[in-house]
């Protein structure tokens, strides 16, 4: 089942075909502790609706916060063990990633966050950008994982790398976020040989393209989530990004233009324009 939120209102959709989910605010949806088994009695009562526009589909956002965990995959720990390394900050990231207690970063919220479709930003002062496509939890107040979006974690990699300390003004800045297109709901874990696909388009051809298995993530999400909600709590539930396991080479930097498209195959394509 996938939840999508729209400009005509909040749908959920099952075998192609699409219901409404009437009277319920989004934040309201999210904070339901048992919104896979409510989606799924909404779809069972049907009768399925008409109404439903994919041009219409917003970030599956309102006010939950969105954290991100770091350097879960180890092409993630070696680039930035690079790319600090002349800062002397090599050793937080390869410390960090054998370390019980995992990275996890306050990433962004709805008002810095598009959606599909959307348009992401390079930061105004940084010279190295990257998109991070990013498997993202849905975490419902109590901690539980009630479904998966895509995120991009878009990063200023120069500004990372001068110094671990502005990791914040790095990651957190204005259209630093997408997430999307809609939520899959389910209480069962994604499969290991779920795939996350990166392309990114230039001037309409390939520059970048690479893909990566959720084998290669180090961390287990519910792990991950046990830490996050250790001494936080999250009214309306929140948004969890997984790290990033595709790097581009150091030689690759975002163009304004630039397309961003990041494919996991029971989720759906989160596509954004670089502004
Ligand atoms: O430690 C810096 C950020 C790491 C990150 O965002 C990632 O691994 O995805
Ligand atoms: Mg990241």
């Amino acid at each position: 089942m996938r939840l999508y939120r729209t400009t005509d209102g909040n749908f959920v959709e099952e075998n192609g075909q699409h219901y409404r989910v009437g009277g319920l605010s989004w934040d309201a949806l999210l904070a339901r502790e048992d919104l896979p088994d409510f989606l799924t009695n909404l779809v069972a009562k049907g009768p399925p609706a008409e109404g439903f526009q994919a041009a219409h589909v917003l970030a599956p956002i309102e006010h939950q916060e969105v954290w991100a965990a770091g350097v879960t995959y180890y092409r993630s720990r070696g680039a930035r063990m690079e790319e600090s390394k002349d800062a002397g900050g090599g050793n937080f990231y390869d410390r960090v990633y054998s370390a019980e207690r995992p990275e996890l970063f306050f990433k962004s919220t709805a008002s810095r966050t598009v959606g599909t479709g959307g348009k992401v930003r390079i930061r105004a002062d940084a010279h190295w950008s990257v998109p991070e496509p990013e498997l993202t939890l849905v975490v419902s107040p109590a901690g539980r994982i009630v479904g998966y979006t895509i995120g991009n974690d878009m990063s200023s990699r120069d500004i990372e790398g001068e110094n671990p300390l502005y990791l914040p003004q790095a990651k957190v800045y204005n259209g630093s976020c997408a997430l999307g297109p809609g939520i899959l709901v389910t209480a069962s874990p994604l499969p290991h040989s779920t795939e996350i696909e990166l392309e990114i388009l230039r001037l309409g051809r390939v520059e970048f393209a690479d893909s990566v298995a959720l084998t290669e993530l180090k961390r287990d999400p519910k792990t991950l989530v046990e830490f996050l909600l250790r001494d936080n709590s999250f009214p309306v539930g929140c948004f969890l990004m997984t790290g990033t396991g595709i790097v581009p080479p150091n030689t690759f930097t975002l163009a304004k233009g630039d397309l961003i498209r990041i494919t996991i195959e029971p989720i759906g394509t989160l596509e954004n324009e670089v502004a």
